[in-house]
């Protein structure tokens, strides 16, 4: 449940404040850049100025929330000085400084009331007012419960931009935190007239042919153990070169091994151009993973986690996956 006496102080911000800035987590998906767009809309249309400062530019398949270019790649030389001079800063699907970036160091420490709205797990406390609710199998979900409580109004481009958070974090509504509110909100979403199947084909159905290619490559190369109950495989950034595709094309290949009868765990590593190593963990339900990317530095839900690894994947390669292996033994 959301909290609502922090949903009637955000209530009371966004109705004082005049100018806003929203930001999301680094290579940021369709649930953040989703709430970015919707909060926008909605604030604009009260009258509002608004700033969009992420660390990575807008995937291709997300531009469709991007129609007027609002979305801007945080440069502190262009931005910094919007940044530090607006009313209030929203922070949506993110409890974790690091994950923020320049934008989390330019202002941790400044007196601007931030406003963290998040439904992952964390330690940490990001800005001064948060509505987090773990149960929230999206922000979307907490967003649309926020906008509802301000009394709307909800317009097509803020049920299509929510519409994109639930669908895309609940993996078209088939993980575990798919939740009966997850669908009564999700058809509250249609009847304010967001197109499923247009959506749909917008997010899902515009992948480039190398993509497609990288994603054989993987299923030709996933590895099995503990008798088939861990799957793992690694994208070195030689891999990504060569096929001339892009680190976040690996987007939602850790979640596929997990048709392959018997699988209960994925372990992805994906080898980015500065030299670091990105891990994606999903389970299938059974066992908890978020403990282990904990335990390296990363975090995120029970059966989704992840980590950022300075170096190669070789490094860390098998001290993790012993870990993983431990869950089995
Ligand atoms: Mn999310």
């Amino acid at each position: 449940m959301v909290d609502q006496q922090v949903m009637e102080r955000i209530k009371n911000c966004l109705a004082q404040g005049q100018r806003f800035a929203i930001t999301t987590h680094v290579n940021p998906d369709g649930d953040g850049l989703g709430a970015e767009a919707a909060l926008a809309n909605f604030l604009e249309e009260r009258g509002k100025d608004v700033y969009i400062f992420n660390s990575n530019p807008v995937p291709d398949n997300y531009d469709f929330l991007n129609p007027d270019k609002k979305f801007l790649t945080y440069d502190p030389r262009k931005h910094q000085e919007i940044l530090l001079t607006v009313d209030y800063i929203l922070i949506v699907d993110i409890s974790d400084w690091q994950r923020l970036r320049q934008v989390g160091r330019d202002i941790r420490d400044i007196s601007t009331t931030k406003i963290c709205i998040d439904h992952h797990p964390s330690q940490e406390k990001v800005g001064e007012v948060r509505l987090i609710d773990q149960n929230a199998c999206s922000t979307g979900e907490i967003v649309y419960q926020l906008i509802e409580y301000c009394g709307g109004p909800f317009n097509k481009t803020i049920a299509e931009a929510l519409y994109t958070c639930l669908v895309t974090d609940t993996g078209s509504f088939k993980f575990s935190n798919t939740t009966a509110k997850s669908f009564e909100i999700a058809g509250k979403l249609i009847e304010h007239g967001a197109n499923t199947h247009e959506l749909y084909q917008k997010i899902y159905e515009r992948q480039s042919y190398n993509k497609v290619k990288l994603f054989a490559y993987v299923l030709n190369n996933l590895h099995f153990e503990k008798s088939g109950r861990v799957a793992w495989f690694a994208v070195t950034y030689d891999v990504i070169e060569n096929l001339g595709v892009q680190q976040n094309d690996t987007e939602g290949f850790s979640d596929y091994p997990r048709v392959i009868d018997g699988v209960e765990v994925t372990v992805m590593f994906v080898e980015t151009e500065k030299g670091t190593t990105k891990v994606s963990l999903r389970s299938k339900g059974n066992v908890i993973i978020n403990k282990i990317a904990q335990e390296f530095g990363g975090g995120g839900h029970p059966f989704a986690a992840g980590i950022m690894l300075n170096g190669g994947y070789k490094e860390y390669k098998d001290k993790l996956l012993s870990e993983v292996y431990r869950l089995f033994t």
